[in-house]
């Protein structure tokens, strides 16, 4: 096993707390030998009491003065969180402290921990499971209070549970099927064909219902990516300027101006934001402006949501008529842009034969005024299904949705033997779907799991974490 390759016998040391300096540094050791080598790196050796803080002086390796004063907590085995013992060191936020006591660790026999081997400790300590121990890493990266509810609750075990709770409904019904497959010629059912079926549908609506809330999830935790697409000249970047409240991408009068993508990250309704300006899109004979229009048209087609600029101040063209078509099935706003100008009204109509009548949909701004420019940022919000954004989501790891979607899936197929729409089927053909969705949701808590799944979600941690 590759984990045990990197010895879980070893005690750990690293700096809990971000490098630099600051008001305090927190250095973290863990493993069987974390309260005698504490013990080595406090001046007298006094021995800690367990989840006392205790004022001591460190850093005095033999002979040698100590660094600076600390304080020394004891989290003992198992109740801490890597489920080991556990020691923590407060010091002075000074690199040159940090780094002498992390050093007089190290030559007291410590190692330097891997990056997220604390969170993998506690995983495989059975402290947590995977998808809490993800989400301490979803916490530590949040950068809106949303995101950090939503990863907070995850830490907690909202997720977990609801998963645990599916899976038992699950067992149960595997082990009655087998049950009643064994012994057969008893003519005694552990479960009736209608009781199956029942079970199967209520294991669907669970795992339906996660999935449910998984899209808001993924924007909450991944931030949603807005593009804004238009024909040239409709003020895209000064939209996208006024948006993200800098002069960051040019504006001239000239058609064109824009030839690459422009991204910027912002914070809008508490919701992370990555706007991508785009070229102008109109037919061209340039090499390098035909290269951004189909820059700008794959952007449209990987965003979230996709605002259409339009500029009402001029008649409604040929190019503006195909975007809108061309949008017409996918999360957009249509803006009409230049709202402090005088409206054509030849915009109107055409707009209107556009849409369809429906122009109540669409957002009247000024990007040039910021005229209407909240209720566009509200209107991207609502479109990406995140009007609501103060309350976490239950779901918002890729991976666990993936899984659920598997889970979800065997599930369908094992519905359809259970309601015998393709005829008798054996039980272990059913028997055999219900394991598989089983598998899935072990993989989610990491119940089951490889050596390579372990590396690639906790080498994505921090040093310390
Ligand atoms: N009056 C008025 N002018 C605007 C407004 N928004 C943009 N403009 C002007 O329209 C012209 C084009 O603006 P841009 O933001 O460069 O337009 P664009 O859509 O990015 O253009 P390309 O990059 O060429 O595709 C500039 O002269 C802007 O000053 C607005 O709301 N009102
Ligand atoms: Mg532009």
């Amino acid at each position: 096993l590759k984990l045990v390759m990197f010895s879980p016998d070893d005690t750990i040391v690293a700096l809990a707390t971000p490098p630099g300096r600051g008001g305090l540094a927190v250095v973290r050791l863990s493993g069987p030998a974390a309260r005698e080598m504490a013990a080595g790196l406090i001046e007298g050796g006094a021995a800690l009491e367990p989840r006392h803080a205790t004022l001591v002086r460190v850093g005095a390796s033999p002979g040698h003065r100590p660094l600076d004063e600390a304080v020394a907590t004891l989290f003992a085995a198992p109740a801490s969180y890597t489920g080991e013992d556990v020691v923590e060191f407060s010091v002075h936020g000074s690199p040159a402290v940090v780094e002498g006591l992390v050093s007089a660790a190290l030559a007291g026999g410590a190692r330097m921990a891997r990056a997220g081997e604390f969170t993998m400790r506690a995983f495989l300590n059975g402290r947590l499971d995977l998808t809490r121990a993800e989400a301490v890493q979803d916490l530590v990266n949040a950068t809106t209070v949303v995101q950090a509810r939503t990863a907070f609750d995850q830490v907690q075990g909202a997720l977990a549970e609801r998963i645990a709770g599916i899976e038992a409904r699950l067992f149960d019904l595997v082990a009655r099927l087998e049950a009643s497959g064994d012994f057969p010629e008893e003519g005694y059912h552990f479960i009736s064909p209608g009781e199956s079926r029942e079970q199967v549908e209520g294991l669907i609506a669970s795992v339906e219902a996660l999935l449910a809330d998984s899209r808001r999830g993924r924007l909450i935790r991944e931030g949603v990516t807005v593009a804004i697409v238009g024909r040239p000249n409709v003020g895209k970047s000064t939209l996208f300027n006024r948006l993200a409240g800098v002069e960051r991408a040019i504006v001239t009068a000239v058609p064109g101006t824009t030839r690459d993508l422009l991204t910027e990250a912002v914070m809008l309704g508490g919701t992370r934001m990555t706007l991508v300006d785009t070229a102008g899109v109109r037919r061209t004979d340039d090499p390098v402006e035909r290269e951004g229009v189909a820059r700008a048209d794959r952007a449209r087609e990987s965003a979230d949501v996709v605002v259409v600029l339009l500029d009402a101040s001029e008649p409604l063209t040929e190019e503006d008529a195909a975007l809108l078509e061309s949008t017409a099935g996918v999360a957009r706003v249509v803006a009409s842009n230049k709202s402090d100008l005088p409206r054509s009204a030849a915009f109107a109509t055409g707009l209107s034969s556009s849409l369809g009548g429906m122009v109540g949909g669409q957002v009247e701004v000024s990007a040039a005024t910021g005229d209407g420019v909240d209720v566009l940022a509200e209107r991207i919000l609502e479109t990406a299904g995140l009007g609501q954004t103060t309350e976490p989501a239950s779901i918002s790891n890729v991976r666990h949705v993936a899984l659920l979607g598997r889970t979800a899936e065997c599930l369908r197929r094992a519905r359809l033997l259970v309601a015998g729409e393709l005829g008798q089927v054996p039980e272990e053909i059913l028997l055999c779907d219900l394991r598989d969705a089983g598998d899935a949701l072990a993989e989610v808590t990491g119940k089951r799991t490889t050596d390579d799944l372990l590396e690639a979600i906790f080498a994505k941690f921090c040093i310390g974490k």
